[in-house]
């Protein structure tokens, strides 16, 4: 990866992914992009941004010409709550945007990273440990698009021969940038909720059980399968990947040991809850390990500490700044 084009730069993933690219491969060398204007001066600052619309082609066209890159990093996306109240923009931006950008990664011969998710499962998957492969029926827009993505990234590879790579992502979880309108968003507010009311309201059933992974994992694994030797990639659109898993009661047993007062309260969301009903218990993600060695580092212990610790800090020097 010499020169790399991110799209969704703003968002939950992209802004992280973002500074770790610059981190590793040089500020000028990441060229990030967004339909939103990064509110981070850090993230504006650190190196190229461009304004970019993945619906319009001319527009990726004059970015590749300026810029040259040879990886994109297609984050530009809608979650599966806002999904199903806007399924006509899901699909759009999911597989419009996304066919746009696999055309031009094929005219200007880059390598494409596309983040799927385990949202392209449905009720007919099996539930418990969900294989790589298997039924893929899901009931929302955005596993619809997610399954169609899936489906065209691996066209092209084989068509075309354009280096597509995938992952089916868990619910992610940060204190950086919100997610924005995903089924899993709830196991990033509680995080911040519990530090600032010692409370949280859950939409989700309290057994609900669902797999995450922690952005630094998230980042790594992104940044490791684009790296991994192509000859290795049997499952390359798209790779199930977890790191841990759990229910809101869990995750509140678990913030409790150190927040002793936090208390956990459910209010359900019937739209959410009919999501999450629909996706996997848990996931096995053995041919991201077995194929390019994925491996996590973060399990719900680590995370916990390192989330409530991050967000105190980050608490701490708003106040200060204030
Ligand atoms: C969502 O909840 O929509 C996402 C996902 C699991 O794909 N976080």
């Amino acid at each position: 990866m010499k020169k790399i084009l991110v799209t969704g730069a703003v968002g939950q993933i992209g802004s992280e992914l973002t500074f770790a690219l610059r981190k590793k491969y040089g500020e000028d060398k990441v060229i990030a992009t967004d339909i939103r204007m990064p509110s981070d001066r850090d993230l504006r600052d650190s190196g190229p941004f461009e304004f970019l619309d993945c619906l319009d082609p001319h527009h990726i066209t004059r970015v590749m010409q300026i810029h040259k890159a040879d990886t994109i990093f297609h984050l530009a996306a809608v979650l599966s709550a806002i999904g199903e109240t806007k399924p006509n923009q899901a699909w759009q931006v999911n597989v419009n945007g996304l066919y746009n950008i696999l055309e031009a990664a094929r005219q200007y011969h880059c390598s494409l990273f596309f983040p799927s998710s385990i949202g392209v499962f449905g009720n007919s998957t099996p539930k418990q440990n969900t294989p790589q492969e298997t039924i893929q029926r899901p009931l929302t827009m955005y596993g619809v698009t997610k399954v169609t993505g899936e489906l065209i990234c691996n066209y092209y590879h084989k068509k075309f021969g354009l280096d597509s790579r995938g992952l089916r992502f868990p619910g992610i979880i940060s204190y950086e940038t919100e997610p924005g309108g995903g089924t899993t968003d709830y196991a990033v507010d509680i995080f911040f909720e519990a530090i600032k009311h010692k409370s949280y309201t859950c939409y989700l059933e309290k057994n609900c059980s669902l797999d995450m992974m922690y952005m630094p994992d998230a980042i790594r694994a992104m940044i490791e399968l684009m790296e991994a030797d192509p000859d290795n990639l049997k499952h390359r659109n798209a790779y199930n990947l977890t790191a841990t898993n759990f229910t809101p009661a869990k995750i509140s047993e678990e913030i409790k040991k150190h927040i002793p007062e936090f208390e956990i309260s459910y209010q359900i969301d019937p739209a959410r809850q009919a999501i999450a009903d629909s996706w996997p218990d848990s996931i096995d993600d053995s041919c991201a390990r077995k194929e390019w060695g994925w491996n996590h580092k973060y399990g719900i212990e680590s995370m916990t500490k390192d989330m409530l610790d991050k967000i105190s800090e980050k608490i701490a020097r708003a106040d200060k700044s204030q």
